[in-house]
């Protein structure tokens, strides 16, 4: 009797953290409204592309780098230049990550 409550709270001591853990994951990159830290390093307008030195991408699960990114719209790129830091959020699509959201932010 004993020993069954201990292995059914051992069990569920065992899988409570890795449910939770699963759980979290996406709630935390919501909690900064999905978007990640980066800095501007080249704005081609004309290609819509931009590289950008970012911090870790939660939804892409994507460390730190320096990478070129399309733009969904070249007006996005309006007011950004080389140092720019920025907060954006970037999808995988064909051929590449574009990036939906991109906001210049404050001065770091
Ligand atoms: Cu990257």
């Amino acid at each position: 009797m004993k020993r069954e409550w201990i292995l059914a709270a051992a069990l569920a001591a065992g899988l409570a953290p890795v449910a939770a853990t699963a759980a979290d994951a996406p709630a935390r990159s919501s909690a900064a409204a999905g978007l990640s830290a980066g800095e501007v390093r080249k704005v081609d307008r004309e290609a819509k592309k931009v590289t950008i030195k970012h911090g870790p991408i939660e939804n892409l699960k994507m460390p730190p780098m320096t990478m070129v990114f399309r733009v969904k719209e070249a007006a996005m790129l309006d007011g950004l230049q080389a140092g720019s830091p920025v907060r954006f959020r970037a999808e995988e699509a064909e051929g590449g990550y574009v990036v939906t959201i991109l906001q210049k932010a404050g001065a770091k």
